[in-house]
């Protein structure tokens, strides 16, 4: 076969700024600054995209202090109206559906379909933030006091920090952002210094929503930049809220500096995801299900499916299913509608995965497909690398590590219990799934002694979770809850408030005094 052809820099770099363009974001408006510069790269070339001004200290503190003091009127404003800006939003962002799905793909690598599909989580989430502007329930109580209510109230709780990852450099925005102003809270964005471009596009979008329905300007600012541009955000006491998606070892630097000064976190950080497939598990779907979750997306989401937990009657003939599956996948260009797997992010993503895969077979594994580098010669600079099968002896170090790239590790179980256990027994705990025909079985990894996770399915892979259920894991994963259900309280305070409309002053436990 002939090998694929990709786009240039310069033709993705002219796609990328007539996307912006219609976003309303002029990119050659930004300068290029040789030093303190965030440089936008693709991961279809590697490739230079544009050179962008990073946010310096002081314009980080000026966007913190506006948001701050934009914060004080808009938690008065009444929640409905609020939703009207998420409304608008949300039909801005249908309108550029096409353009930040260039976008995405072009800064992040996925693939057509992922990249629309990345965008319509941000189309449904802000649905189900309007809705939710006329839900924020509270509870009354059944106080013990006569000629007395108690009830809770939700009130704006006031700038939410979000940092957030390139995986999904849009989606985990608006997860946050949409149900933030909702809230009455204001935002302030430092997204991946890899993926600046999207970012432009969703501010410039927000910005027209605000203008068009009157609301402040200040509800929600960009930062563009590293490291410092997130410790600022993360130790600014006026950030009420650091919600923040990223790696553990990032996770383990801003939750105790956020704790230092009694901010609030919300951390969604690494997962290693397993799937248990039992011997009634239907073949040909547990196989595709397995193969969008592990290979989908190279691999780069953090519900990607990372462990198979196979019965081991069946391991040898899901596995061979799952080998020939692998052989299929068309690799390549993420704009080609046939091209099922995009490039990683960047060759260091591609060094870690060699570096994982011969670590696997130092510890005894055996791999059964994939982990070489395609289109080099064509694309020296960027990373195109085919998915991986590992079968591992046992449950190592490498295992229980995740590597952010396509490798799948395969274990077998013989009890179920052993299943759950192996399921368990990793640090992460994000999501999880079993493959079953069998209802105790399905039943049992559901349990409160089954799957430890934050996320666990039924006959379907460990990724692509809808918009409305709420998304976060345990344990290493940061234990935050994210997107729907009743998330949106994480970004709310809650006043208890406890009302005498009698004339006698009854003292709570019926303690005597005056
Ligand atoms: C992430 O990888 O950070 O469940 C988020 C999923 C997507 C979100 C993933 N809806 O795979």
């Amino acid at each position: 076969t002939p090998a694929p052809q990709l786009p240039g820099t310069a033709d993705l770099r002219a796609r990328a700024a007539a996307a912006l363009g219609r976003c309303g974001v002029d990119l050659d408006a930004y300068p290029a600054p040789a030093d303190g510069a965030v440089p936008a790269r693709t991961p279809l070339t590697g490739g230079v995209l544009a050179r962008l001004a990073a946010t310096t200290p002081a314009q980080a503190d000026a966007a913190i202090a506006e948001a701050h003091r934009t914060f004080q009127d808009w938690r008065t404003v009444p929640a409905p109206r609020r939703g009207a800006l998420v409304k608008r939003l949300g039909e801005l962002l249908a309108a550029h559906r096409e353009d930040l799905a260039d976008l995405v793909t072009i800064e992040a690598g996925k693939i057509r379909s992922e990249a629309l599909g990345e965008v319509q989580e941000m189309i449904d989430i802000c649905d189900f933030a309007v809705g939710l502007s006329r839900q924020l329930y509270g509870r009354t109580i059944a106080g013990e006091r006569p000629g007395h209510r108690l009830s809770e109230s939700w009130h704006p709780l006031g700038v939410v920090g979000v940092v957030s990852a390139f995986n999904f450099p849009v989606a985990v925005w608006s997860w946050n952002t949409a149900v933030a102003l909702v809230c009455g809270d204001t935002v302030v964005w430092k997204p991946s210094e890899l993926t600046p471009l999207t970012a432009l596009a969703c501010d410039g979008l927000l910005a027209r929503a605000a203008a068009e329905v009157a609301a402040p300007a200040g509800v929600h600012r960009l930062l563009l930049g590293a490291r410092e541009c997130g410790r600022q955000l993360v130790d600014d006491p006026r950030v009420a809220l650091v919600s923040a998606t990223g790696s553990v070892a990032m996770g383990r630097q801003v939750a105790p500096r956020v704790a230092a000064r009694f901010g609030r976190c919300l951390l969604e950080l690494g997962g290693n995801n397993a799937a248990v497939v039992t011997p009634s598990a239907d073949l040909d779907l547990t196989v595709r299900g397995i193969v969008f979750s592990a290979a989908g997306t190279a691999g780069q989401r953090c519900t990607t499916l990372r462990r198979l937990i196979v019965h081991e009657d069946i391991a040898d003939r899901l596995l061979e299913r799952v080998v020939h599956a692998y052989g299929q996948l068309p690799l390549g260009d993420p704009f080609d509608p046939a091209t099922l797997v995009g490039p990683l992010v960047s060759p260091a993503a591609h060094t870690a995965m060699s570096e994982a895969l011969a670590a696997a077979q130092r510890a005894g594994g055996k791999l059964l497909t994939g982990g070489e580098r395609c289109l080099a010669d064509a694309a020296p600079d960027a990373a195109y690398v085919r998915p991986a099968v590992v079968r591992m002896p046992e449950q190592t170090d490498i295992v229980r590590t995740e590597t952010f790239a396509p490798i799948l590790y395969a274990l077998t179980y013989r009890t179920l219990d052993e299943a759950v256990a192996l399921n368990n027994d990793v640090p992460q705990g994000l999501s999880s799934s079993i493959f079953t025909g069998d209802l105790r079985e399905a039943e049992r990894f559901l349990a409160a002694d089954g799957s430890d996770c934050g996320i666990t399915n039924v006959n379907i892979g460990t990724s692509g979770a809808e918009i409305g259920g709420a998304f976060g894991g345990e344990k290493e994963t940061g234990g935050g809850r994210e997107s729907g259900s009743d998330a949106w309280r994480a970004y709310m305070r809650r006043a208890t408030n406890t009302v005498n409309y009698s004339a006698d002053l009854p003292l709570a436990q019926g303690v005597n005094f005056l």
